[in-house]
């Protein structure tokens, strides 16, 4: 029932109008189809993302990880067992043998992998995120809840995903409500308000948004951005409810030449460090994502000493990668590892960096990218992990809702699943 006897791979348009993958795994009965996102402000340490460089979508096209999982992977994976995933994710890593996954490309095997988990899920007659719970258990030995995550929700974009001269890439609301519909109509509430509180004070250009469907006004500094959302957090009436974060994106505004921070003025480590102090200071800040460059390990670990209320996560820094992760352990350099499964393009492998991150005493954020499909993945992983966050932008745009919707349905499921068990037992 759970044999491989197809996998079909074709190019879909990613939310930023780029070519990606979509692949589809048949089994004699059921099928899985997923596909893969893309990042803009990519980390150095990531896994190669095989793109074509000939001149058909400006060099964009990813025919040759199509023909790779076609002609390479495909013939290797049919008669195997969808169910084995860690099986499979291992043929396509000996197939590749490459430390970044360059030869097939982690577009490539990642959409393999992703599929198949689907068609495992589906085989089984068994949701997604109750495969993969049961998934990361078998793999890592771990037994983690199934948890409805509270949503990292960017909804000023700044850095590389906007066209503004504001250095810093993700302002994100953090709504904790006692559910995730609550969660979730807060977080959309926020955004509104906040639309309203910028339109008149930018102009009505300023409410275009970015990549990851958060506003771009013309700000040139992170405090703009910060009032900005507290003035929309007050307004709204959940100051007690939403909390703040931010993704610096520090690699991204780092000059290697003279070792300094360009945001609004050039800035040391050390001054950026005070800077990030003064800002936890002044706002409702839970977390800071990637605010050194992706080498330092140390002022990670220095910022993670002197903020240790906040959150340090790793994201560049870390790239899902066990030897990075451990690194970073060493260093204690974060208190949270940013879960991205492109960023190292097996599942298995990011199964087991979620599991050496809790076992750091860290926590866990899965995370999109900022170039997204309309796979709902991320969203089954979250609840599956039970790490109780996931970022996947601003509650809107549809590549971003599809997956606060997927959640919804989730939490409905598992709501409806616990009533039916509290009847069975009474
Ligand atoms: C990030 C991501 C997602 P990108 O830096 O965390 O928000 O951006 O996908 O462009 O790397
Ligand atoms: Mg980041």
């Amino acid at each position: 029932m759970s044999t491989i006897k197809n996998i079909h791979a074709h190019r879909i348009l990613d939310s930023r109008g780029n070519p990606t993958i979509e692949v589809t795994i048949t089994t004699a009965s059921h099928s899985g189809t997923a596909s893969v996102p893309s990042g803009a402000s990519t980390g150095i340490h990531e896994a190669l993302e095989l793109r074509d460089h000939t001149k058909s979508f400006h060099g964009l096209d990813v025919q040759k990880a199509i023909h790779n999982i076609h002609h390479k992977i495909k013939p290797k994976l049919i008669g195997k067992n969808c169910t084995q995933q860690a099986h499979i994710d291992q043929i396509m890593l000996n197939l590749d043998n490459t430390p970044n996954k360059s030869s097939l490309g982690a577009n490539a095997i990642l959409a393999v992998s992703l599929a198949c988990a689907r068609a495992a899920a589906n085989s089984q007659h068994i949701p997604l995120y109750r495969y993969l719970h049961q998934l990361f258990q078998k793999e890592t030995n771990m037994l983690k809840a199934l948890e409805l995550p509270h949503p990292f929700m960017n909804i000023i974009n700044g850095g590389k995903h906007a066209g503004t001269k504001l250095a810093m890439q993700e302002f994100m609301i953090v709504p904790t409500g006692k559910t995730f519909h609550d969660s979730l109509r807060m977080g959309s509430e926020i955004y509104h308000t906040l639309k309203e509180i910028i339109k008149p004070k930018y102009g009505p250009q300023a409410i275009n948004v970015g990549d990851e469907g958060g506003f771009a006004p013309p700000l040139t500094n992170a405090q703009q951005a910060l009032d900005l959302l507290t003035l929309a957090i007050k307004k709204s009436g959940y100051q007690k409810q939403v909390s703040i974060a931010i993704d610096c994106a520090a690699s991204e505004f780092y000059n290697p030449k003279n070792q300094k921070y360009h945001l609004h003025k050039i800035m040391s480590s050390q001054q950026l460090t005070q800077y990030y102090l003064d800002l936890i200071k002044k706002y409702p800040i839970i977390s800071i994502e990637d605010p050194f460059h992706q080498e330092d390990f140390h002022n990670f670990a220095n910022l993670n000493k002197l903020a240790k209320h906040i959150q340090i996560v790793g994201d560049d820094l870390t790239v899902t990668n066990l030897e990075r992760i451990h690194q970073a352990t060493e260093y204690n350099s974060c208190s949270c590892l940013l879960l991205k499964l492109n960023q190292i393009g097996t599942l298995t492998e990011a199964l087991h960096s979620a599991a050496a991150a809790y076992n750091a005493d860290w926590q866990v954020m899965v995370s999109h990218r900022s170039g997204e499909t309309e796979d709902t993945f991320i969203a089954d992983l979250a609840v599956a992990l039970g790490c109780g966050m996931i970022k996947a932008g601003a509650p809107c745009r549809s590549e971003r809702t599809a997956k606060y919707n997927r959640l919804l349905q989730i939490e409905e499921e598992l709501t409806t699943s616990k009533k039916q068990m509290i009847k069975q037992k009474n």
